[in-house]
């Protein structure tokens, strides 16, 4: 009823800009849990505007943010996060927030190398970006049968002019925005890195 015009883009970018001020501020474990599952949450948009075809990827995804919403009552900041899974020693748990961590910051990564190859890529395709940013970052970590499930979703993606008309934008109004997205969103997946190796819990798992 009351839909006002979003610009999707325009909040994405909006908060990843402040979640990267709250990263360069921050200290050693300074970046509050809840900063960074809202900032998460809002990319969840993006696979509305994707069609069907990513359905199990949203789930898995928006189910992965909640639980850090959850948990973000719970932890201050996203380094007291893991070292109470450390602690209980169910880092690499299925389910626990730290292992849901490391899968949202691979979403977010996934983003921004996508955003990247879109404002390097000329054409109207977002097949050749998106397969680009899957190889990159999710690929090493799937099984055959989710990667095949993923290259099969990738020729049902809208273009790019259709994906943005759907966030409520064109390719010259959307452009600021992908730009702080990719800028902004790179100290922010760093600096999850950095937690992650601190710790020597590895990125690889
Ligand atoms: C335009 C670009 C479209 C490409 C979208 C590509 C989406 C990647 C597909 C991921 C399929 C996820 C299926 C479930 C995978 C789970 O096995 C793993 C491990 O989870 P665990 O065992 O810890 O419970 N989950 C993940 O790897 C996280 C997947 C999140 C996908 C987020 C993608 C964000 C991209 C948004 C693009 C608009």
């Amino acid at each position: 009823m009351e839909q006002e015009t979003k610009r999707p883009l325009k909040e994405i970018a909006e908060a990843f800009s402040g979640l990267a001020d709250n990263v360069k501020e921050g200290s050693d474990s300074g970046v509050d849990v809840a900063t960074f599952a809202h900032a998460c949450d809002r990319i969840s948009i993006l696979f509305s505007s994707l069609g069907v075809a990513f359905k199990f990827a949203e789930k898995d995804y928006v189910s992965k943010v909640k639980d850090l919403l959850d948990a973000s009552k719970e932890f201050e900041n996203l380094g007291a996060l893991i070292d109470s899974d450390i602690k209980a020693d169910t880092v690499r748990k299925g389910g626990s927030h730290t292992r849901n961590l490391l899968r949202v910051k691979r979403g977010l990564d996934m983003v921004r190398v996508l955003f990247q190859q879109v404002l390097v890529t000329p054409g109207n395709s977002l097949k050749e970006p998106a397969a680009k940013a899957y190889d990159q970052v999710f690929a090493p970590h799937h099984g055959l049968l989710i990667r095949k499930a993923v290259i099969a979703g990738l020729f049902l993606i809208p273009t790019k002019s259709a994906f943005l008309a759907k966030l409520n934008d064109t390719e010259s109004t959307a452009e600021e925005y992908v730009q702080t997205f990719v800028t902004c969103a790179e100290p922010v997946v760093q600096y999850v890195d950095n937690l992650f190796t601190k710790k020597d819990l590895g990125l690889d798992w």
